[in-house]
Formats: structure tokens, C-alpha cells, sequence
């Protein structure tokens, strides 16, 4: 699969998250908690450079709970607060903010000890498109929230919003594209909704979204289209088709609407509560990385 990211765009885009990123004291950065790898550009990394850092596993009502658990652990051994949320109900929202208060507590003990006035602390969600950021921009506003108005240094036409006495919030999230290094990750981005289906060949994002399931969810996805156990991929979309009247002319099944119904009903969660990755898949990952170079060194 290959999708485009415009390289001259990126730069752009890069450039601004840098300069707004001075701006803050801390970046929440949002990932979709079911695909938690996929989901984040390692790039966020080098940008951040050193600057503290939140990690919010959005969607986590669409995650495996079990599974969102080891990424919190796994953030946590890294020395990172990961907090799973759901940005439309505004669920552990609140817990973020407790959490980016604890984080900048240094900053504000200072301001105590050198006897000047505490300022809000100043955040910034950064994260690929479509995992949630405007939605948390929302929630985090909320129906009272005051925009600040313009201050100097930032740039013009950005805003500050006052999430509360403590925190005020970048009206403008940094967004970066993902950074898409094997058709895998763009099948498993494709699967979570974050790029368009016109670009796409649903049929065949549906077809790899049955092969994981089967792999990490079968009951999910045999209870939910009442199937028999260990049938072909391509078997199977021929039953959901048949079950679901998907037909054409001569009683043909239509593959495309079987391939769209599957992937609606996951994006919803309405085959259950699904992870497509943990961090067992990031410790292999960079175990080929590291063969890689290897050979590459030999
Ligand atoms: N189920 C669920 N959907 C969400 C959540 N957060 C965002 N969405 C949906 O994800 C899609 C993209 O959200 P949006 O805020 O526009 O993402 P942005 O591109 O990062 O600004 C929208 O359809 C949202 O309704 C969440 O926590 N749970
Ligand atoms: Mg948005």
C-alpha cells in the first residue's frame, strides 16, 4: 500500500509543531488505544525532544481493557504516565489533568519558592489525524470554556483556552502524519478509520482485518456473524454476505458491502472490545530492527 504524505507538507507541519511546542510546558500525545504502535509517528519522539510528556490512549471504550492495561504498564516502565480516555464521554479526562498538574509540579514549586505568580500550565495535544484531538479539544473546553486571547509570542490567530485555574489548553493540536514503513501498519490505520476509504481497497483491508481477528479475536469475530470455526477468510465474507443479504445479480455475493459492514462494525465496537496491538508486537519489532542492522553492519 502506498499513501502519499506530501514530504514538502511534512516539513511544514514539523517546523510548526516545533515552534508551538516551545510554547508549552507539557504535550499530551494521543494515540487510538487500539492500535497504540501504528498510531503514533516515532517522529514525536525527536520533536518532543526532552519536552515533558502525557500519552493518552484515546478510544479506549473501543480497546480491549486487558490489553490497554499493558500499555499503560509498558508506558509506565518507560517512565511515562499513559492514561486510557474517551474523548466523546469525557471518561478519565479529569485524570489526565490531575496527572499533567503532577508533571509540571516542579514548575510550579519553583514559581512558589522564587515568590512569583503562578501561571497556568500551558499544553498542547499533539497526534496523527483523526485519533481524537479536536474531540479532546472539545471535551477539555467543555461549555465554559473562555478563550484568553492572543499573547505575545504566539502565533497570530492562536489561542490560549482555559481548561481551568491551573491549565490552559493550545487551541491548535500538532498534527503529523503517521509514518507508514509497512503495509501492515497502513492495513491496521486503515482498519481503526484514521485514512479515507476512497484512497483504500476495502475488500482487501477487510480480508487482513478477518486474518487478525482470527488470529487475536476469533470468538469476536465467529460469534459475531455466527460462523463455524476455521474457515477461510474468503469463505467467511462469502457467509456474512449470504447471512446479511449482501447480493448482486445472479446471487453473487457483493464482497465490496461485506468488506464495508466489517469494517464498520469494527471501527464501532461492535464486535467487542478490540486491540490489534501490544507491546509484545514493539518488543519483537525492534528485535527484527535490531537483526536488521546487524546484518546490514556484517
Ligand atoms: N469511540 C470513540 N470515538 C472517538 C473518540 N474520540 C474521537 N472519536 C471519533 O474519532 C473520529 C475522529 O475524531 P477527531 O476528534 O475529529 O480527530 P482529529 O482528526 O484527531 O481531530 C470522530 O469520528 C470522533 O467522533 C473516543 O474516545 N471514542
Ligand atoms: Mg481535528
Amino acid at each position: 500500500m502506498s499513501i502519499n504524505w506530501y514530504p514538502g507538507h511534512m516539513k511544514k507541519t514539523k517546523d510548526l509543531i516545533q515552534a508551538n511546542l516551545k510554547l508549552v510546558d507539557v504535550a499530551i500525545e494521543l494515540m487510538d488505544a487500539r492500535i497504540p504502535i501504528s498510531s503514533r509517528n516515532p517522529q514525536f519522539d525527536a520533536l518532543l525532544n526532552g519536552k515533558k510528556r502525557v500519552v493518552a490512549l484515546n478510544k479506549s471504550d473501543l480497546a480491549d481493557p486487558a490489553k490497554t492495561r499493558l500499555w499503560v504498564e509498558y508506558y509506565a516502565e518507560k517512565g511515562i504516565k499513559a492514561i486510557p480516555i474517551n474523548s466523546l464521554t469525557g471518561q478519565n479526562v479529569n485524570q489526565l489533568l490531575a496527572e499533567i498538574k503532577i508533571e509540571c509540579k516542579d514548575i510550579t514549586d519553583k514559581a512558589i519558592s522564587q515568590g512569583r505568580l503562578i501561571r497556568p500550565i500551558r499544553i498542547m495535544i499533539v497526534g496523527i489525524p483523526n485519533v481524537g484531538k479536536s474531540s479532546l479539544i472539545n471535551k477539555m473546553a467543555g461549555r465554559n470554556a473562555a478563550v484568553t486571547g492572543n499573547k505575545p509570542g504566539v502565533t497570530k490567530g492562536k489561542q490560549w483556552i482555559r481548561i481551568n485555574k491551573e491549565i490552559e489548553l493550545f487551541d491548535t493540536p500538532g498534527i503529523l502524519w503517521p509514518k507508514i514503513e509497512e503495509d501492515m501498519q497502513g492495513i491496521k490505520l486503515a482498519c481503526s478509520g484514521a485514512i479515507k476509504d476512497e484512497i483504500l481497497n476495502v475488500e482487501d483491508i477487510a480480508f487482513h482485518l478477518i486474518n487478525l481477528l482470527i488470529g487475536a479475536y476469533p470468538e469476536a469475530l465467529y460469534d459475531r456473524y455466527k460462523l463455524e470455526e476455521k474457515i477461510e477468510p474468503v469463505v467467511i465474507m462469502e457467509e456474512i454476505g449470504r447471512k446479511r443479504g449482501c447480493l448482486m445479480r445472479g446471487n453473487e455475493v457483493d464482497y465490496e458491502k461485506v468488506a464495508r459492514i466489517l469494517l464498520d462494525e469494527f471501527r464501532k465496537g461492535i464486535m467487542g472490545k478490540i486491540t490489534l496491538e501490544s507491546p509484545l508486537d514493539l518488543a519483537l519489532k525492534s528485535e527484527e530492527e535490531l537483526a536488521d542492522e546487524t546484518s546490514e553492519s556484517l
